[in-house]
């Protein structure tokens, strides 16, 4: 059978993604090397992610879903009809980016910065680890997931031998979507050069209103770059080649990919209920990292993390 056929329609920002078997594929699960670094290190190597299946204790993830619900409960995102850990959503909810919810947040801290996960790193990279202070923690509603981009332009001011670590808090579906990645891209170098080394909070001090967005709290993304490769993952793909390459998650999985792999998520096709995710870093502790992200409260993309330069 082929793996399209295994398939349902996959849409990822809007777009249907082409179906054949050239195109799109599953996650290769590396669980069967977990024991076997060497190995890892070479499928790292050649598919640009790490996808391990069941390798976290899901008691202890859906632990920390349950935290997270009431948090997300608290702040008045959920439906009260329904059960929290159900993660019911409110109509029209949308893209929730939620970092705070992770603070003073034991079962996540425990989850994401110490036993397994950490010591997965720590055998990676053969070396004394660090992660970074900051978690993305989003709770995607009905409609778009994220489009297609690199992690190095919103963190590439220290090492760029760091990892990316996305963590479903939950069984998830195609329907309700998940990250994808798209094959082989880390080695597409000649595609990404002109893009993957700008920094999202590097802005021209020679010109006036960069200088003035950079001072008035201009956050996030936007501003004078985004960070965004593409706003369409099936056409990127056909320049790219490859397939987008995606599974369905089980709460105790995670994805772990570099700085250099383009990634997105599916849309979420359900009618009503959340996804919940976080996306942590690690880097071996010797190298210089990016201070962005560190901290009791990390300046991040905020006026704090502008940095300008003579363009
Ligand atoms: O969960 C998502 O939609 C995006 C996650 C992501 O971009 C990441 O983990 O780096
Ligand atoms: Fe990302």
């Amino acid at each position: 059978m082929s793996t399209a056929t295994a398939l349902p329609q996959i849409y990822s920002y809007g777009h249907a993604l082409d179906m054949d078997d050239d195109k799109i594929g599953l996650l290769r699960d590396s669980c069967d090397a977990a024991d076997d670094v060497a190995e890892l290190r070479r499928r790292f190597e050649q598919d640009g992610y790490l996808y391990m299946k069941g390798y976290l204790d899901r008691d202890e993830v859906l632990a920390a879903r349950a935290s997270l619900c009431d948090r997300l409960a608290a702040a008045g995102v959920l439906d009260e009809n329904h059960p929290a850990i159900e993660g019911i959503c409110k109509p029209g909810s949308g893209y929730v980016f939620k970092p705070e919810i992770t603070n003073g947040n034991p079962e996540v801290q425990r989850l994401l910065y110490s036993g397994r996960l950490t010591e997965f790193y720590r055998r990676f990279f053969a070396e004394d680890i660090r992660h970074y202070d900051f978690t993305w923690l989003r709770a995607i509603g009905p409609g778009k997931g994220t489009n297609p981009h690199c992690d190095l332009p919103y963190m590439g001011r220290g090492t760029h031998r760091h990892m990316t670590c996305w963590l479903p808090y939950g069984d998830i579906s195609f329907e309700l979507g998940g990250l994808m990645i798209l094959e082989g891209s880390q080695h597409r170098m000649d595609l990404l050069k002109n893009y993957v080394y700008r920094d999202v909070d590097a802005y021209c001090e020679n010109k006036p209103e960069q200088v003035a967005n950079a001072h008035n709290g201009a956050q996030g993304f936007g501003w004078t770059f985004s960070g965004t490769l593409s706003h369409n993952p099936p056409v990127l793909r056909n320049k790219f080649g490859g397939r987008w390459l995606t599974t369905e998650y089980r709460a105790g999985d995670f994805l772990t990919f570099g700085m250099f792999t383009v990634h997105a998520s599916l849309d979420n096709r359900s009618t009503n209920r959340l996804r919940i995710s976080s996306d942590s870093r690690y880097q071996r502790a010797g190298e210089p990292i990016d201070d962005r992200w560190i901290g009791v409260n990390p300046p991040g993309h905020t006026v704090a993390g502008k940095r300008g330069r003579i363009c």
